[in-house]
């Protein structure tokens, strides 16, 4: 493995090709960065009752999130302390409690180990049960979305999201919050956890070209960008923040990949939750509410508010992932309202979408040629829009004009590099402080 200030270079804006598929790299990321950042597990609205659970992943270490007697929550890891099967084979639901299948240890909702069988007669008596409960995992939600950490050092959620906790708020934050529609859809691809991540958080570019054909089947505002034939830097905006998470908005687009009725209903809804959102947030957080995201909470977690597509990407091995999609409503729009963005959803980025096919094969293409002996001497570059990036007075991190740029990924690989090269929380040059490029 190359030294990371060899990998990326320029600001963020080289990087080296064997990061998409080397496997020293991979293991290097699940310890630096998938065993130390806050990644997104499920939602509240997921898990409401006591007794409710997710199986998911952190980076490829099964995990269990369950909805406490007292309404709080726990996560822990699905692999028994006896022999180390999992307690857990369902992928949700409501238990009482988790029992291995291999020997009976029973574990409660809290991860605590509660039974083992013949505890008398075999283990007479000298079993310390504390001390073998499920592996916690810290857990803290924002806005009722839910993330854990292996990491007792990391900052709090809140420090973590940093200056993106002021821009998700424009959305988060609106009476009555949002809901995830779940469980998550879930498939296969076999491509590198960063090709989606770099994508979602920046890839404004690859909109009108790779989906030219889905944007003229599914019609709407987006339409006239097929081809990339009509685009102007005044339409969007993109931000990076210090804590590498980004991403990309186009004024006025929110319901622009919802064509016909839903996309009419959609408007009707933003246009009257406008100035509530004015009233609450500013008129700056209301332009954003009313433009289209295309975004990563990094490392793994993308959306495109608007389009309304939630998504993880679960790193499966170096060339593998497995994408969880979830979809994004207001808590109180209406339900036809929201079933109807559901199947948008479902239609342009579920697993067999119109937009998810173009990007998938563009993802998986991407891993795979970069390969090659010969190609992975070389390099590949993000460094459109370079040096355009400037601080503003009321927006957090940096912003820079026009949505197809790469200001907002050359920020995510700034960030990769600096938690691979091991940097401690309170060493990290672009520190939990939203301030940090002021
Ligand atoms: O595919 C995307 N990342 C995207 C789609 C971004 C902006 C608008 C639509
Ligand atoms: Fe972007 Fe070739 S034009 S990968
Ligand atoms: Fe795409």
């Amino acid at each position: 493995m190359k030294p990371i200030n060899e990998l990326i270079q320029q600001d963020g804006a080289i990087q080296d090709r064997s990061i998409y598929w080397d496997e020293d790299i991979y293991q290097k990321e699940m310890e630096h960065i998938f065993a130390r950042c806050w990644l997104f597990l499920t939602h509240d609205s997921v898990i409401p009752e006591t007794g409710d659970y997710q199986v998911t992943t952190m980076g490829e270490d099964n995990v269990i999130v369950a909805r406490q007697k007292d309404g709080g929550l726990k996560a822990f890891v699905n692999s028994c302390t006896h022999r180390g099967n999992y307690v857990c084979f369902s992928e949700g639901g409501n238990a009482r409690s988790f029992v291995c299948p291999y020997h009976g240890w029973a574990f409660g909702i809290d991860g605590e180990l509660d039974d083992v069988p013949l505890e008398e007669q075999a283990y007479f008596n000298d079993i310390d049960k504390q001390s073998l409960g499920l592996q916690q995992v810290r857990v803290e939600s924002y806005k009722g979305f839910i993330f854990g950490t292996f990491d007792l050092d990391a900052p709090s959620l809140v420090d973590y999201l940093g200056g993106m906790a002021w821009y998700i708020d424009s959305f988060m934050d609106v009476p009555g919050g949002m809901e995830l529609i779940g469980p998550p859809m879930k498939s296969i691809l076999n491509c590198n956890w960063k090709n989606p991540s770099e994508n979602f958080i920046g890839d404004g570019y690859h909109v009108g070209w790779a989906h030219a054909s889905a944007l003229e089947i599914a019609g709407g505002a987006l339409e006239s960008m097929k081809g990339l034939n009509d685009y102007s830097p005044d339409s969007g905006l993109q931000v990076t923040v210090p804590e590498g998470h980004g991403f990309g908005v186009i004024w006025d687009a929110a319901a622009a990949l919802h064509p016909g009725p839903p996309g009419i209903a959609y408007q009707k809804w933003l246009d009257q939750r406008s100035p509530i959102v004015r009233e609450k947030l500013g008129k700056t957080r209301e332009k954003f509410y009313n433009g289209h995201w295309d975004a990563t909470i990094f490392p793994n977690c993308s959306f495109l508010y608007g389009t309304n597509t939630f998504k993880v990407w679960q790193p499966r091995g170096p060339r593998q992932i497995e994408v969880f999609t979830w979809t994004l409503v207001e808590k109180e729009m209406p339900e036809e309202l929201q079933q109807m963005i559901h199947a948008d959803n479902m239609l342009t980025f579920g697993t067999a979408g119109i937009l998810e096919s173009d990007d998938g094969e563009n993802f998986e293409n991407c891993t795979h040629a970069n390969r090659g002996f010969a190609t992975r001497q070389g390099r590949v570059y993000l460094g459109m829009a370079r040096g355009r990036e400037r601080t503003d007075a009321e927006m957090p991190g940096l912003v820079s004009d026009g949505w197809v740029n790469e200001t907002s990924t050359r920020g995510m690989y700034r960030r990769w590099a600096e938690l691979m090269q091991g940097t401690p929380w309170a060493k990290l040059s672009v520190t939990a402080k939203t301030d940090a490029y002021k």
